[in-house]
C-alpha cells in the first residue's frame, strides 16, 4: 500500500519547496509533482517537514525516591501528537550495577513505545567492567555516554571518573555528553539554604545559580579536549555556559549546546509564585532563569553556536512534587514538555521571526540527527529516509491545557500559552499517527534505532597531548633530604 502527501511545502534544514512526497514499506520513495498513490493526504496551506527527534528525556526513570509518571507508551503518545517522531531516553545503571543488565532493565520497558526511540548510556560509576562494558554497549548501538556532575551521593562522577570515561569515549568515537552542574558546590549551597530556614522552591534555584553550571561546562570541555574527544552539553540553561560552549567552538572544538524549550519561554519568576504546587511543579536542575540567559539561548539557536532544542521530559504529579513539602532537596526534579516542545518553538520561536522555518527544522530534528549518528535515515525529508513527517498547519491553534494533555500528570509548565501552528497529520515510519487532535498510533509501533560510532574526534583540533613517553632527566648532585 501507497501513500501520497499532496499539494504541500517541503521544508528541510536547507530548503523550501513544492513538492508531493510517496510513502512505502514506511520509507521515502519519491518526491516530486503530481505524485498519486492509494491514500492520499492533504497538505493544502501546510509545512511538510522531518519529523522532530528530542534527543533527551526520562521515561518511567527511577529518581529521587519514585519514578518519572510519564513511561514509554504516555510519552511517545504526548511526543507524537506535538510533532516528535523520535526520542532518546537515558539508561541509568545505578552505581556498581553493569551496563548490560541496566540496558535489558530499559529495554523491558519499551514495548509499548508507540514512537521509535534510541538510549544514551550514563556512566554512573567506574571500574574495569565499566570499561570493558561501554565497548560492547557501543555494538549494541548505543553510542553515546551521559556524565552527571551533579546529584552528589547518587548519580555524580567525579573528575577522575569523567576523564577516565571521555578517554574511553574517545577510543570507542562514542559521544560523550555532559550534564553540567558543580555538584560539590549544589550540595553545600543547598545545606546552607536550609540551615538558614529557606526550604521553599525558591530556593532550589538558588542552590543551582548560572556560575556552577558555567564552572562545570568549562571543566568538561577542557575535560573533553585533553582526550580528543567531541563533547554535548545538555540542558544549557546560561550565559556562562553557552559563552563556554562559543568560546570552544571558536577554537575548532566540536561541543554541542543543548537548550530546552522551558528554558527558552519559562523565567525564575515562576519560582516565586504564591503557590507552593505551582513553583515545585517549576523545579527542575538546571532550574529557569532570568531573561538575560533566555535572550542568550535565542541568540545562540540563531548564531548555531547551540544546536539542539530538546525537553529533559521528566513529569511529576503534583502527589509526587508534595514529597518536598518542607525540604526543596526532596522536590523531584523534573518538568515535561515532551508534546509541547514543537508547537511552543513554532509560537514563540517561527511566529516572532526569531527564527526561520529551516532553522526550526535544524534544530527540533536534522542537528541532533546528524550529532547522533542517524542522518539522513532520521532528520531528512529525502528518497530513502524512514518516512518520519509532519504535516505543519501553520493556522491551527489550540491553548495549551492539562485538561487536554496526553501526558500523564495533572498539569502543565505551559498551561495557557496560545499556540499558532500544530500539526495535520504526523507519519512515523510510514503509518499515520496523528490526525489533528486524534490519536491513531498504536502501543508497541516504536522500534529501537541502533547508531553507529562517530568517525570525527576532536583529537586533531586538540591544544593538548597527552604525554605518553615522558622524558625523563637524569640529574646529579641530587640535594640530601632532612637536615
Ligand atoms: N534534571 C531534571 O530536572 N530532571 C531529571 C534529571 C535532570 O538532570
Ligand atoms: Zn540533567
Ligand atoms: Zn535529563
Ligand atoms: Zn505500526
Amino acid at each position: 500500500m501507497t501513500k501520497v502527501i499532496r499539494n504541500g511545502t517541503i521544508v528541510t534544514a536547507d530548503r523550501t519547496w513544492k513538492a508531493d512526497v510517496l510513502i512505502q514499506h514506511g520509507k521515502i520513495v519519491a518526491i516530486g509533482e503530481n505524485l498519486h498513490a492509494d491514500h492520499e493526504f492533504d497538505a493544502t496551506g501546510c509545512y511538510v517537514m522531518p519529523g522532530g527527534i528530542d534527543p533527551h528525556t526520562h521515561l518511567e526513570m527511577p529518581f529521587m525516591g519514585t519514578y518519572s509518571a510519564d513511561d514509554f507508551e504516555s510519552g511517545t503518545r504526548a511526543a507524537l501528537s506535538g510533532g516528535t517522531t523520535m526520542v532518546v531516553d537515558f539508561c541509568l545503571p545505578s552505581p556498581g550495577q553493569s551496563l548490560l543488565e541496566a540496558l535489558q532493565m530499559w529495554d523491558n520497558k519499551t514495548s509499548k513505545a508507540c514512537s521509535d526511540y534510541s538510549f544514551h548510556m550514563a556512566i554512573t560509576w567506574w571500574g574495569e567492567q565499566v570499561f570493558n562494558e561501554m565497548a560492547q554497549v557501543v555494538d549494541k548501538g548505543i553510542t553515546s555516554f551521559k556524565h552527571f556532575m551533579a546529584y552528589k551521593g547518587a548519580l555524580m562522577v567525579d573528575d577522575d571518573e569523567m576523564y577516565s570515561s571521555f578517554k574511553r569515549c574517545a577510543e570507542l568515537g562514542a559521544l560523550p555528553l555532559v550534564h553540567a552542574e558543580n555538584g560539590d558546590v549544589v550540595a553545600q549551597l543547598s545545606a546552607k539554604l536550609l540551615a538558614e530556614g529557606n526550604n521553599g522552591p525558591e530556593a532550589h534555584a538558588y542552590s543551582r545559580p548560572p556560575e556552577v553550571e558555567g564552572e562545570a561546562t568549562n571543566r568538561a570541555i577542557m575535560i573533553a579536549d585533553m582526550v580528543g574527544s567531541p563533547l554535548y552539553v545538555v540542558h544549557t540553561s546560561c550565559e556562562q555556559a553557552h559563552e563556554a560552549i562559543r568560546r570552544a567552538r571558536q577554537k575548532g572544538m566540536r561541543v554541542y549546546g543543548e537548550p530546552l524549550i522551558q528554558h527558552l519561554v519559562l523565567d525564575e519568576t515562576e519560582y516565586f509564585n504564591k503557590d507552593w504546587d505551582h513553583a515545585a511543579r517549576r523545579v527542575m536542575s538546571p532550574p529557569f532563569r532570568n531573561k538575560l540567559h533566555q535572550d542568550s539561548l535565542w541568540a545562540g539557536l540563531q548564531a548555531g553556536s547551540l544546536q539542539v532544542v530538546a525537553t529533559d521530559h521528566c513529569s511529576f504529579t503534583t502527589a509526587q512534587k508534595r514529597t518536598g513539602v518542607g525540604n526543596f532537596t526532596k522536590i523531584p526534579n523534573g518538568t515535561g514538555g515532551l508534546e509541547d516542545r514543537m508547537p511552543v518553538l513554532w509560537t514563540k520561536g517561527v511566529n516572532t521571526g526569531r527564527l526561520t522555518m529551516n532553522e526550526f527544522v535544524a534544530v527540533t530534528s536534522t542537528n541532533i540527527a546528524k550529532i547522533l549518528n542517524m542522518y539522513p535515515k532520521k532528520g531528512a525529508i529525502v528518497e530513502g529516509a524512514d518516512a518520519d513527517i509532519i504535516v505543519w498547519d501553520p493556522k491551527r491553534k489550540k491553548t495549551i491545557a492539562a485538561k487536554t494533555q496526553q501526558s500523564v500528570i495533572d498539569y502543565n509548565v505551559f498551561e495557557g500559552i496560545e499556540l499558532t501552528g500544530l500539526p495535520r497529520f504526523v507519519f512515523t515510519r510510514g503509518e499515520l499517527a496523528i490526525q489533528e487532535h486524534e490519536v491513531k498510533v498504536h502501543p508497541g509501533h516504536g522500534e529501537f534505532v541502533a547508531r553507529e560510532p562517530h568517525a570525527a574526534v576532536n583529537r586533531a583540533l586538540s591544544q593538548w597531548k597527552e604525554i605518553t613517553a615522558p622524558r625523563k632527566v637524569e640529574r646529579t648532585g641530587i640535594p640530601a633530604t632532612g637536615v
